[in-house]
């Protein structure tokens, strides 16, 4: 199987972390760029990273809750079958993502040039991360410490956050978060997924 992927991508790099953390064979490959198609690479219409390519035609697999419920689901699954759990790790991967979601849009405001930027959504988009590391730091004592279908959407959301809307700096608004967030970074799989340094 292969993994297209960029580094820098927080939804990738659930992917990597699961990869890693279950000892998966699994090829991770470097999407290239073509323009207005997005990542060319795998079989995503969408043009979008990450794609799983399987050894069998015309079944690659995206989005990443997808990918990352399909890899999971290979050996030892962390996503409970049945009862409140599921739904449980769903939620928390959903948050996760929809924070990465938001950081990912914000940067693709700003990124224009200055003259096209429109305040209203930039502040829409401030105010969704704010209050969603609110949110995170009301429930981290709800999060597991480790490794999880929920909580690799939740490191690599923050880590991303860092990353590309520094402005808010999430460890003073949300200090008991800081304190779990720092119990996964000695973790191999998030240093040697980490690309933001
Ligand atoms: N919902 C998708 C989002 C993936 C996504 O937005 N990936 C970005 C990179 S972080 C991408 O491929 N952008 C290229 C584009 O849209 O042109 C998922 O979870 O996989």
């Amino acid at each position: 199987m292969i993994l297209h992927h960029s580094p820098l991508s927080p939804f990738a790099r659930k992917c990597r972390i699961l990869i890693r953390a279950k000892g998966l064979d699994v090829k991770e490959v470097e999407a290239p760029k073509a323009g207005a198609n997005g990542y060319a690479a795998g079989d995503n219409p969408l043009g979008k990273i990450p794609c799983l390519e399987r050894p069998y035609p015309d079944v690659s697999l995206y989005d990443s809750p997808l990918i990352c419920e399909y890899l999971d689901s290979l050996k030892e699954p962390w996503l409970p079958s049945t009862g409140e759990g599921r739904w449980k790790a769903y939620r928390a991967h959903r948050i996760g993502d929809g924070l990465s979601e938001v950081v990912y849009n914000r940067r693709y405001e700003v990124v224009r040039d200055e003259s096209l930027h429109w305040p209203a959504i930039i502040e829409r988009h401030d105010t969704a991360i704010t209050n969603t590391v609110k949110y995170l730091d009301d429930i981290v004592q709800y999060l597991p410490n480790v490794w999880s279908f929920g909580t690799i959407s939740i490191i690599c959301a923050l880590d991303y956050a860092d990353f590309r809307a520094g402005h808010i700096d999430w460890r003073v608004i949300a200090p008991k978060l800081t304190k779990w967030h720092e119990g996964f970074t000695a973790l191999p799989e998030w240093v040697s997924t980490n690309a933001y340094d």
